[in-house]
């Protein structure tokens, strides 16, 4: 069972380089099921692949023999991890070997179970059940919902055969979970969804603060990167629960959950009062800040110590710090994201760092952190909520100019934005939407109220699963499971948080029938006979090819990138890049050609037509759930381990990983309420909420407030139990608050 000692020794698993742990995760038989290598296999050829976990997108070095993975080792020459990897990273390779891999399409049957069928019955499935709904019910009655972890040229392939192939007008994906609020944040105070640091920020700045993130776990090299700053800095973590970064920071805020918004007016309203603003920063480049500042009027400091629970002179100190900090940096993860005012949380976070004048500059910027290693891809080139290349579908001059660009009819693409995910899940409840297509995402593990999910499914006349694994609990519930390649069994890009795009490799062959998603979608279009309209999208490099055409113009410019092996060469590239002199490689291997670090924003000029960012604002709202004598507790949820990965289907196929966390599910709760409550440590407890219960264990850790609990996400019960708040203008769920009740079981 769980004890903290596992969070201490995850920690300093990440610490190793190329120490103790690689030499451990060597004596295992190489992932990839060969077994243990004789002696005279030695791997015969190098590829640098950028890693399939997590934003941070490391580049790992993957050892050959005959073409195969037999190992991996940390990149030390690529600009984001130099030499770093977490657990995930090194044990890549185990999860392409399970034994519940999809290797055979799956249809369910009249008697009811799925069974293996070929890729030619899989076809006529698909085509014959998904137009048969689209001719009873409209084209818009199918639609797919598809995820920030598979290449970008195969979401951007994804969305334009399905949006403009197959008719249907709806489709989203998990990171709407994830990044929806940033998206809106930025796009609406920037002018485009730009996040705009590089990770030399990391090191560069005086003062780091992280709200609502935890990159000791979830971006363990992020972190490393932190802790290469030489500048001394002041780290702050603003979190209701002393995580392992909250440890590891010099100051550390447990404030009352979702009372940020209060707290980051109240430290704006104090700068100002201090006089520790920018003034010819705001003149020149913002708008908008002197209503900000009447507004601030309400939102003292002594507000906000009052509403978050803080103590006055530490807030006090924080704006002090803020305002006269010279390089200040904002950090910002799931805990400002997944807010039912997550939207104008990261604006007022935004607001800090353009009032103090810290962006654009080294160590300063208002930064999202973004999750999956393909998060930024499916911002830009999904074709859920933008059109591709960050357009709007709802903007004539820009459908024309992207039926221009691909050479389809411009009556093909929608004239409407797609439902957000829970918008699509209240129409399959309503009845208007009667297929799903699920690409790389375990809806029926992450998403929000699962309760409800289920139930969505019966639904639901026909639900496709497009997964590595025939295990997961959505492909269980599917009607046709489409066994898919995984990370390591296919090509393309993702782009990283910094906006970096690298290339990923094929280093093994996928087993049995799997195929890249690409192919399948290639497969589909044919099956559904619009293939002619995808001649171009032959191979994953013809598809870059036409991304970079869609981004031509726009602020995610890609044009100048010379292809893959330019990638490789350049160590990734950010975006944008134009393309600067030619790259040159000089005698000793040094690169020269482009820096290898940009930030955006260096000469002032934001995305909005004025070149100003904007200041946005509106008063907070209270909890859509707060606890009341029933459900006396808030329920916080999130990541557990940096071995963990989401609904594990991943993750739980390592021997490695497996032993770095806890097998069951956990509540962690402060000593103090258990003591209350007559609970011992590994005591079974039941937590219910208004939409379910759950058993589970009791770990008593200080590190959780009293009147608070905690719930890692990596297992299935946990979204039993969180309740469907979104917040407005993003639509992301609020998977980070609800009021619940333990009981010793
Ligand atoms: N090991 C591992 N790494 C991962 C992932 C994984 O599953 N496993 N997933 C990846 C993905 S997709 C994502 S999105 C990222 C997520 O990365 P993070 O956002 O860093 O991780 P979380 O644990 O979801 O949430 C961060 C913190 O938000 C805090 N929080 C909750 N409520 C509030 C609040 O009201 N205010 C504030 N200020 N904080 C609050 C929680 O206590 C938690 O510590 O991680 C990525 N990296
Ligand atoms: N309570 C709570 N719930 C949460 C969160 C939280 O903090 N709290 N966080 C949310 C966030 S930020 C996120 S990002 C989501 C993540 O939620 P999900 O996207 O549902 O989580 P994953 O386990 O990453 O699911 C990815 C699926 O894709 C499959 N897969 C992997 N690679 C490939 C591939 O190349 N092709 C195909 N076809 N399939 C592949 C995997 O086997 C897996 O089934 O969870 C959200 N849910
Ligand atoms: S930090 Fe993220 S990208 Fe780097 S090795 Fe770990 S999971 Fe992969
Ligand atoms: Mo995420």
């Amino acid at each position: 069972m769980m004890n903290p000692l596992n969070r201490i020794k995850d920690l300093l698993q990440l610490q190793h380089r190329d120490g103790e742990l690689t030499q451990r995760l060597q004596q295992i038989p190489a992932a990839g099921g060969l077994g243990r290598l004789p002696r005279s296999a030695q791997p015969d050829a190098t590829v640098d692949s950028v890693c399939g976990y997590c934003a941070t997108g490391c580049s790992l070095k993957v050892h050959l023999i005959e073409g195969t993975a037999v190992n991996l080792t940390a990149n030390t020459a690529y600009p984001v991890n130099l030499g770093m990897a977490c657990p995930k990273g090194w044990e890549s390779l185990a999860p392409l070997t399970a034994s519940d891999r999809a290797t055979t399409p799956l249809l369910r049957g009249a008697d009811g179970a799925l069974n293996a069928v070929s890729w030619q019955q899989a076809m006529t499935a698909f085509t014959e059940h998904f137009k048969a709904i689209q001719a009873e019910y409209g084209p818009a009655s199918v639609a797919f919902l598809g995820t920030g972890q598979i290449v970008a040229e195969e979401m951007a392939f994804l969305g334009a055969l399905a949006k403009f192939g197959m008719g249907m007008v709806h489709g989203d994906g998990n990171t709407r979970q994830c990044m929806a609020t940033s998206v809106v944040a930025y796009k609406e105070a920037f002018g485009f969804d730009a996040p705009p640091y590089t990770y030399q920020d990391f090191e560069e700045s005086d003062v780091l603060i992280f709200v609502g993130a935890n990159p000791c776990i979830a971006h363990p090299i992020m972190w490393q990167r932190v802790m290469r700053n030489q500048r001394n800095p002041e780290i702050v973590v603003i979190d209701p629960r002393k995580t392992e970064t909250a440890m590891a920071a010099t100051r550390h805020l447990p404030l009352a959950p979702k009372s940020d918004l209060a707290l980051f007016y109240g430290l704006a309203n104090r700068v100002i009062e201090l006089g520790l603003i920018d003034q010819s920063f705001i003149e020149a480049h913002t708008h908008d800040f002197q209503a900000f500042k009447t507004f601030l009027a309400d939102y003292t400091l002594e507000h906000a110590a009052q509403v978050s629970a803080l103590d006055y002179d530490a807030l006090d100190s924080l704006a002090r710090l803020i305002g006269s900090g010279k390089r200040v940096s904002f950090w910002w993860t799931m805990g400002v994201n997944q807010s039912y005012e997550g939207v104008r949380l990261a604006q007022s976070i935004i607001n800090l760092a353009l009032m103090t004048g810290n962006i654009g500059k080294p160590g300063t910027g208002a930064n999202s952190i973004t999750g999956q290693c393909n998060a930024m891809g499916s911002r830009l080139f999904s074709n859920t909520t933008n059109l591709l290349g960050g357009r709007s579908f709802k903007k004539q001059t820009d459908r024309e100019a992207v039926a221009a660009c691909i050479g389809i009819p411009v009556e093909n693409i929608p004239s409407e934005s797609s439902y957000a995910y829970d918008q699509i899940i209240d129409a399959i409840e309503r009845g208007e939407i009667k297929g799903l297509w699920l690409i790389a995402t375990n809806s029926a593990h992450s998403w929000i109220n699962q309760k409800r999910f289920r139930k969505i499914r019966e639904k639901l006349d026909f639900l496709v699963v497009q997964d590595m694994y025939h295990s997961t609990e959505s492909a269980q519930i599917a009607d046709l499971v489409l066994p898919a390649a995984g990370w390591g069994e296919k090509e393309g890009v993702f782009i990283n948080s910094e906006r970096r795009i690298g290339r990923t490799r094929k280093v093994r062959k996928a087993p049995g029938q799997a195929l890249s998603d690409f192919n399948i979608l290639r497969l589909i279009a044919h099956h559904w006979g619009c293939a002619d309209l995808f001649s171009e999208w032959s191979s994953p490099a013809a598809v870059f090819k036409i991304m970079q055409r869609l981004s031509a113009g726009q602020p995610c410019d890609i044009t100048g990138i010379k292809g893959y092996d330019h990638l490789d060469l350049e160590g990734g590239i950010q975006w944008p890049y134009l393309g600067n002199p030619d790259p040159v490689v000089t005698t000793d291997g040094v690169r020269t050609g482009h820096e290898k670090q940009r930030r955006l924003f260096e000469d002032g000029r934001f995305f909005h037509a004025d070149g100003k960012a904007r200041f946005i604002y509106e008063a907070p709202r209270p909890m859509p759930e707060p606890t009341n004598e029933d459900y006396p507790f808030i329920l916080l949820t999130g990541r557990g381990t940096s071995s963990q990965w989401h609904t594990q289907t991943r993750t739980s196929k390592s021997d490695v990983l497996r032993k770095l966390y806890p097998k069951n599910p956990y509540v962690e709760m402060n000593p103090k309420d258990a003591q209350r409550l007559g609970i011992d440590p590994e005591d079974d407890v039941i937590v219910a909420s208004r939409r379910g219960e759950v058993r589970l264990k009791a770990v008593l850790l200080a590190s959780v407030q009293p009147g608070q609990l905690f719930m890692p996400m990596h297992y299935a019960i946990t979204n039993q139990l969180t309740s469907d708040a979104f917040d407005p203008y993003s639509r992301q769920p609020s998977y980070k608050a609800c009021a619940v009740a333990l009981t010793k079981y």
